[in-house]
């Protein structure tokens, strides 16, 4: 073997640089702690309310009227989903077993204020006051939305992943731009909170102090990634800390306890405090959709176990043990939530009047070209079939 040539330098000794000697270690000129992190962190176990010495300060009126929700949202879950068996609706993600977030949800806000759902959130929307059927349209495929989103201050039900979280930011901030007295309350599942639209959304609402309230529905399950797999961090709830956003926590089967949490964070943000991150803990016990599975990546035990902390019994318990709920309420609750079911099932039986031409309304203020090209074409096409 060759022996090499190449020679190792000897390393030139270090210059001290000037002053070198009176160094001593400083913190950045511009450091100064924006904000503590402690009055931000959520609490290690998730709120509650029934079932604790908290419960002897609940409402009756509300609770009531949150049991009777409950009731009905149970019963519109379960019609909606028999519906997709008779081939009457295309797809239906059920929310039974989430329904103390979702009536929750819809009874803190006040007209003014907007709802900004995902595509498990129907019954929020129906329990804002949405027509039960409009709701379904979009899931039945029949016709753009099915509502007009400005007249409930119900934004379209959102199919992409948390891109309903920056439109909810959008509209808080230019509402209070405006002077405008209104609060957003946008919904997304855990899965959702590993999508970009979920941080670019919190860092924006942080950053301006929007009025908005983020509920992320932790059901357990992104379709059959749980969420162990889904992230690392110590609850979802302490994601909001990384913004500068107070993170909650509570039982998401306890309708008194969402009730309580959400109504805080709406009152925070209306007062001009900015946004809320709240993290539900519940369950999804149906599968994620008709065209599921479930079994498939969890066992019954868990679901079991679920069942057991239930949200309408919770509050059914609850408020019969302390003499607020007669049997009288619950056959009440229990038959005007079969009367809104076999009226669902009536009305969605019957065939939608549809015009084929409304596929090119609403999609654009003003038609593109190719819209309009395509719009003359089926025009075409349509009145070719009225002359045969
Ligand atoms: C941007 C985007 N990526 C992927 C999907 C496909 N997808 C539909 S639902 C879903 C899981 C969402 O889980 P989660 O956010 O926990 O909500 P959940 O369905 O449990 O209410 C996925 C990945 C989608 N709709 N949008």
């Amino acid at each position: 073997m060759k022996k090499s040539t190449m020679t190792v330098r000897p390393a030139e000794p270090v210059q001290d640089l000037p002053g070198a000697a009176a160094y001593r270690p400083t913190p950045p000129p511009a450091w100064k702690p924006r904000t503590g992190p402690a009055p931000l962190l959520p609490d290690s176990e998730p709120h509650r309310v029934l079932g604790t010495d908290a419960a002897d300060r609940l409402d009756a009126g509300l609770m009531r009227r949150l049991y009777a929700e409950l009731v009905r949202g149970r019963r519109y879950n379960a019609q909606a989903t028999a519906l997709t068996k008779q081939g009457r609706l295309a797809v239906y993600p059920s929310s039974t077993g989430q329904e103390a977030c979702q009536v929750a949800a819809a009874l803190v806000l006040e007209e003014r204020d907007w709802l900004f759902p995902s595509y498990r959130d129907t019954l929020a929307a129906v329990v804002r006051g949405l027509d039960p059927v409009q709701a379904l349209t979009l899931l039945r495929g029949d016709w753009h939305t099915g509502y007009d989103p400005r007249e409930h201050r119900i934004a379209p039900l959102c199919t992409p992943l948390a891109t309903q979280l920056p439109h909810a930011v959008g509209l808080a901030h230019a509402a209070r731009l405006k002077g405008d007295d209104v609060v957003a309350l946008a919904m997304v599942g855990d899965g959702g909170t590993s999508e970009g639209d979920f941080h670019e959304a919190l860092n924006f609402a942080a950053v301006w102090r929007a009025p908005v309230v983020f509920l992320v529905q932790n059901n357990g399950f992104a379709i059959s990634v749980p969420l162990a797999k889904q992230t690392a961090a110590p609850s979802l709830a302490h994601k909001a800390v990384g913004y500068g956003m107070p993170g909650r926590l509570v039982d998401g089967n306890d309708a008194a306890a969402v009730h309580e949490v959400l109504a805080e964070a709406v009152e925070r943000a209306r007062r001009g405090g900015g946004p809320t991150l709240v993290e539900a803990v519940t369950y999804r016990i149906e599968a994620h959709t008709n065209a599921d599975d479930a079994t498939r990546y969890r066992g019954d035990a868990e679901v079991e176990a679920w069942r057991a902390h239930d949200p309408v019994q919770l509050l059914e318990r609850e408020l019969t043990e302390r003499g607020m709920l007669d049997q009288d309420a619950v056959r009440e609750a229990r038959e005007a939530a079969e009367t809104m079911a076999a009226e669902l099932r009536e009305r969605m039986n019957a065939d939608a009047v549809l015009d084929p031409m409304d596929l090119f309304a609403h999609v654009y203020a003003e038609k593109t070209a190719q819209l309009r090209e395509q719009e003359a074409l089926l025009r075409a096409e349509l009145d070719g079939e009225d002359e045969r």
